[in-house]
């Protein structure tokens, strides 16, 4: 096989191992969206919800402290992400909850303790209309 070639296959195949890619979103039920949090991890990644009260209930996996909350986006590079909600800092192995009221848009989901964020502590959420 051509060298490109190769490097090519090579490229798909991490695409398609890559955790979080190309994943559908999640719808939350009942306007609740559940999740779980871990080094350094949202799961589920992308989550759909409609607009209104949403209430979000995050379990702990892991063996630091975390939390979920909702941001928007930021507007321009100058502009930091503003949180809108969310839950409080749920300690290892506890589940902790919060609620939101959301219109619909695109939102940021993230975990704003020390860097976590930045070490891939984040998501998508997709709130659309009743
Ligand atoms: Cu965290």
């Amino acid at each position: 096989m051509p060298r490109r070639h190769a490097h090519f296959v090579v490229l798909v195949a991490l695409a398609l191992l890559a955790p979080g890619c190309g994943e559908d979103p999640v719808p939350a039920s009942d306007g609740t969206l559940r999740a779980t949090l871990d080094e350094y991890a949202i799961t589920p990644q992308k989550v759909t919800a409609r607009a209104g009260e949403l209430r979000i209930v995050a379990r702990n996996d892991g063996r630091l402290n975390h939390n979920l909350r909702v941001e928007l986006p930021r507007q321009d590079a100058a502009t930091p992400e503003r949180v809108v909600g969310g839950t409080p800092t749920a300690q290892p192995n506890s589940t902790v909850s919060g609620s939101v009221r959301l219109s619909p848009g695109t939102y940021r989901l993230a975990c704003t303790i020390a860097n976590h964020d930045d070490l891939g502590m984040w998501g998508e959420l997709t709130v659309t209309e009743r």
